[in-house]
């Protein structure tokens, strides 16, 4: 990509599209498309098309997806299984016919199988069985990757696939029961602490292992790869380190500034009990994370804070 390129950020408003659409607007990408959800439905193929032959996009980062954390992913698999399908195959179509240059495509790190060996690699893929509470967004990304790497092989077209691990940071969706764990446990903390409640109650057992990476150093990633990595085979995206849930609650509790107690509600759901990228093929091409954890979250509640609503409480 060159300064006057044109890109489009599919997904411009989710925590990856911002994040995406704010590292190129920041790197002086002057020629940048963007469309809501309500300009333009990515499940219409119609729209899709008139889309693209109107505005003959030359990169494309593929950020819009339905997305949520363990409970919404479990409580809607036919959104996230037909949902993500639908985008990926109208845009994926239409940019093979409309020739664009280069696309990249936003999967996660769920596409592993539930019992991988630790870390993952890129080349577990499908070798074991999944997590059955994200299995249909697993299965849609999954299929998003082998459409990748069709249209690489039978047209040639120069589309990739990168897979981050659990993701955080400005632009989070904290919404109690659609939200990943990170942003719900900087919410139930700040809002515990403003209320004086005795204790916050974080999901499952507290055990379950997650690696987290800040979203700010995902799109720095999506910008390295869209121009140094031309491959069919997936790339992880990650920290390469990982930490507890409990762990992680007594961060989030430490930074938010709340001294009350830790409960555990093992009526919901774990999840995988650990889901640890490889990071070997990225750092290999030169890239690696450079956001600690702690100023990330630090980073993460102070913009958590400006953007509530005037009166939220706290
Ligand atoms: O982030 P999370 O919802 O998704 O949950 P996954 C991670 C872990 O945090 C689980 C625990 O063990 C949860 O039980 N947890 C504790 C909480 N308290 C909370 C809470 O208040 N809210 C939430 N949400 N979790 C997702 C997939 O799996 O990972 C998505 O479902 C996607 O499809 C995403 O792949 C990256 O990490 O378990």
């Amino acid at each position: 990509m060159n300064p006057d390129s044109k890109v489009y950020v599919a997904g411009h408003r989710g925590l990856v599209g911002s994040a995406i659409l704010r590292r190129l607007e920041g790197e002086g990408y002057g020629n940048l498309l963007t469309r809501t959800r309500a300009e333009l439905d990515l499940m219409d193929a119609r729209a899709v098309e008139e889309f693209f032959a109107a505005e003959t996009p030359e990169y494309v980062f593929l950020a819009a997806a339905k997305v949520g954390g363990i409970l919404a992913n479990d409580t809607y698999p036919v959104d996230f299984l037909r949902d993500n399908l639908s985008i990926q195959l109208n845009v994926l179509d239409v940019a093979h016919r409309h020739s664009v240059k280069k696309l990249l495509l936003l999967g996660s790190s769920c596409i592993y199988p539930k019992f991988s060996p630790q870390p993952m690699k890129e080349e577990y893929l499908l070798t074991g069985e999944l997590e059955p509470t994200n299995e249909p967004y697993a299965i849609a990304k999954i299929a998003g990757i082998k459409l990748c790497q069709a249209y690489r092989k039978q047209h040639g077209a120069d589309f990739i696939s990168v897979m981050p691990t659990n993701l955080y940071g400005p632009g989070d969706n904290f919404d109690l029961q659609s939200s990943h764990v990170l942003p719900a446990l900087i919410r139930k903390f700040h809002e515990a602490k403003e209320r004086g409640d005795p204790s916050v109650t974080v999901w499952g057992t507290g055990t379950p292992r997650r690696e987290f990476l800040h979203v700010d150093d995902l799109a720095c990633a999506c910008e390295f790869l869209m121009d140094n990595y031309s491959g069919g085979r997936p790339i992880n995206v990650g920290v390469g380190k990982d930490l507890g849930i409990g762990e992680l609650a007594a961060l989030v509790r430490e930074v938010v500034g709340y001294e009350g107690k830790i409960s555990y509600d093992t009526s919901k759901p774990d999840g995988t009990s650990r889901k640890l990228l490889d990071v070997s093929r990225l750092s290999e091409l030169g890239w690696r994370a450079r956001i600690p954890l702690r100023e990330g979250i630090e980073q993460t509640y102070a913009w958590f804070l400006e953007s509530r609503p005037v009166g939220a409480g706290g």
